[in-house]
């Protein structure tokens, strides 16, 4: 249960249409060693039209999964930007504000951002890439566990995970592979419901049940892959050398997991 940013901004006497509004700034009730509160803001125009829209789906969130929000995940009242990066999804929400301007909070700005991988910390000028708002397509394998063994006198395995992407795109295919990604099948999508919007915010689950890769023997080792693709048919970079960056975020290369042939 929540309200949505909407009510309290228009409750606030402001319009959407207000053209000098570019930016909703969220402010939490902590504060660093010197005083200034967490904040971050998130852009009204772009990732998410939805702060100001009739639509929308910025939430002022004070339960989950119908109870309070626990402290540690921000309650008694969290922004839930869906779609937008964690940093921005502002815990112990003290204010709201409207303005023209980014948030000058320092994890807005000298932060979550990423960079060329030929950007070290000796030359890398936070001021010359954008904050991260929405975010790259990602997925992961939760079963089978890494060293999990697989038994070949039953001659099958089963791949579960998750997949997501940012800003409300939706997940179009999970590929799975059982041999560190030669050789690919699609798996099974069980779907999120999807509300008015169409945006996708919540996680795809995937699952494949698979026969063992022919050639495989006891005492050997598989390497499941999963790789997903979204609706804007982005996908996954193979490792994380290309997309890597000094402060180590957004790499969403493949998820591997070796497991034991027993
Ligand atoms: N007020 C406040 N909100 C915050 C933060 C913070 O330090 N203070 N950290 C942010 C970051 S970087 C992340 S990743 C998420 C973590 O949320 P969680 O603890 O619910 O996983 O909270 C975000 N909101
Ligand atoms: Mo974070």
């Amino acid at each position: 249960m929540s309200c949505s940013a909407l009510s309290s901004v228009s409750a606030a006497g402001l319009s959407p249409d207000d053209a000098s509004v570019a930016h909703i700034h969220f402010i939490g009730l902590d504060v660093d060693e010197s005083g200034v509160p967490y904040m971050a803001s998130i852009p009204v125009h772009k990732v998410t039209v939805v702060a100001l829209d009739p639509r929308g789906d910025v939430l002022l969130a004070y339960e989950m999964n119908g109870a309070p929000i626990p402290r540690d995940h921000g309650g008694p009242l969290r922004a839930v930007v869906p779609g937008v990066v964690g940093a921005r999804n502002v815990k112990w929400l003290g204010r709201v504000v409207a303005s023209n301007e980014e948030s000058q909070g320092f994890w807005q700005q000298n932060d979550y951002k990423a960079f060329s991988p030929g950007t070290d910390w000796d030359n890398l000028d936070w001021k010359s890439a954008p904050a991260i708002q929405g975010l790259n397509v990602v997925s992961a394998i939760c079963l089978p566990a890494k060293g999990e063994e697989v038994s070949l006198e039953e001659g099958e395995i089963t791949v579960k995970g998750y997949a997501w992407s940012g800003g409300g795109s939706d997940i179009v295919r999970v590929d799975v592979s059982l041999d560190g990604g030669k050789t690919w099948a699609p798996a099974e999508l069980t779907k999120p419901p999807t509300n008015s919007s169409g945006r996708a915010w919540a996680k795809t689950l995937y699952s494949l049940t698979q026969r063992l890769p022919e050639g495989v023997e006891a005492g050997g080792k598989l390497e499941v892959v999963v790789k997903a693709t979204d609706e804007n048919y982005n996908t996954q970079p193979e490792s994380a050398g290309p997309v890597w960056n000094a402060r180590g975020v957004v790499n969403n290369s493949w998820h591997r997991v070796q497991v034991n042939v027993v």
